[in-house]
């Protein structure tokens, strides 16, 4: 059944370089606009806590439309290199000019133009993601279908921070079971790590319980790791360093437990000598940290021809990089539940309408709508608004 999807979409592989329907597209404007919304608690992760969200949003206007996506990069270079403020420069000085340097025959001619400047994913993603919607909109299509999903609804999880004290991380995964979440990944680090793992197993035995260590450990930590095997983990996502594949690899080799990887996988050729190293069994694809759904798309069916299942990883994006989550989640080969949550896990009030709502049986609905399939709050976007800039093409 694998193989017939996978087989299915060789023959569509070339569909980002359909040229669009509605023929070339020339954007007339690219507006970045940076808002804060507050988290409804703080966030930490082995790298540090934070408790809001600096959200980079991008639109982009063409014909009458506009089409909206979101920058995923945060304040601190912790999790990647870019930052807000290094996206808004590479955004502003070298992404949208090139992006309305010309009229745009299909999405793979815009990746295509960023691909000469070297990395920036987060920053590529965001224009990728806004053209994406756009185009969408020209075509009548979601953006789901443009992307050829095939779900209608899909399986979510949910990342939970760590806690002060381990009484409140079960009272968490209970609360999230008791929502329906069908799988509970705990953020992980030295020192808080076996003995909470093996609470939450003890009180859960059956659950889809992963972890994530966010690049937490080391080499000459193999001992220490192997004894999550004990725990019947799903997976254990990003232990070593970003850039050690083959410690990864090493480390495969010791564990029963399948290693999933994240901040290492930055493009195609990363999932590629990934997948033929055995560093990993399992890749969370992010849009933003692959530099849009071009490379997003190619490491699904990279997967999806190997097998390997995927699953639609979250930066606490907000509505706008949520929406697109969705849309690139119900593609075939995502197996697995993403970090999906709803928008009431991380914000009081979200800027989408409606907001993204989980249901009793742990899935989201995939919106068949025109774009997004979410309409902005645009009165609330402004009460947030703290930076806004426009580039608009010189002719
Ligand atoms: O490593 O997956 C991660 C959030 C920010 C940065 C990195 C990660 C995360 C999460 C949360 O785990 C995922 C989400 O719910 O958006
Ligand atoms: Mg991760």
């Amino acid at each position: 059944m694998l193989f017939s999807a996978a087989m299915q979409r060789s023959s569509e592989i070339s569909d980002l370089e359909r040229p669009n329907s509605s023929g070339p597209i020339q954007i007339e404007q690219v507006a970045i606009r940076l808002i804060r919304l507050p988290l409804v608690e703080p966030f930490e992760t082995s790298f540090g806590s934070i408790d809001s969200r600096n959200i980079f949003l991008v639109s982009v206007a063409a014909n009458g439309l506009q089409g909206w996506g979101e920058v995923v990069a945060a304040e601190a270079p912790l999790y990647s290199y870019e930052t807000v403020d290094t996206a808004f420069h590479i955004i502003r000085d070298f992404l949208a000019p090139a992006m309305i340097s010309g009229p745009l025959q299909s999405l793979a001619e815009l990746s295509r133009r960023f691909a000469r400047f070297r990395g920036h994913n987060m920053a590529k993603a965001g224009l990728e993601l806004a053209f994406t919607d756009l185009l969408a909109q020209a075509n009548q299509e979601s953006i789901s279908r443009l992307l050829r999903g095939t779900r209608e609804r899909i399986p979510v999880g949910v990342s939970l921070g760590i806690q002060k004290t381990p009484t409140q991380l079960l009272e968490r995964v209970a609360r999230y079971l008791g929502l329906g979440y069908q799988r509970i990944k705990l953020k992980i680090k030295p020192g808080w790590d076996l003995e909470i793992v093996e609470q939450v197993r003890n009180a859960y035995p059956q659950i889809l319980l992963s972890v994530d260590a966010n690049a937490a450990y080391t080499p000459a930590d193999t001992a220490h790791l192997k004894k999550l095997d004990q725990f019947d983990l799903l997976m254990i996502e990003q232990p070593l360093n970003y850039e050690d594949l083959l410690d990864h690899a090493h480390l495969q080799n010791e564990l029963k437990t399948s290693l999933c990887l994240d901040e290492s996988i930055t493009g195609s050729p990363q999932a590629k000598s990934a997948l033929e190293l055995n560093s990993c069994r399992i890749i969370n694809i992010k849009v933003g940290r692959v530099g849009g759904y071009s490379q997003a798309l190619a490491i699904h069916d990279l997967c999806l021809a190997r097998n390997v299942p995927v699953w639609c990883g979250g930066m606490l994006e907000s509505g706008v990089g949520r929406a697109h989550n969705i849309a690139l989640a119900s593609l075939p080969g995502f197996l697995l539940p993403g970090d999906i949550s709803a928008s009431s896990r991380y914000f009081a009030r979200d800027i989408i309408v409606p907001e993204v709502k989980v249901s009793q049986d742990g899935t989201v609905a995939v919106p068949n709508k025109i774009g997004l399939g979410f309409e902005l709050d645009f009165d609330f976007i402004k009460s947030q608004t703290e930076t806004i800039e426009l580039i608009t093409s010189s002719r």
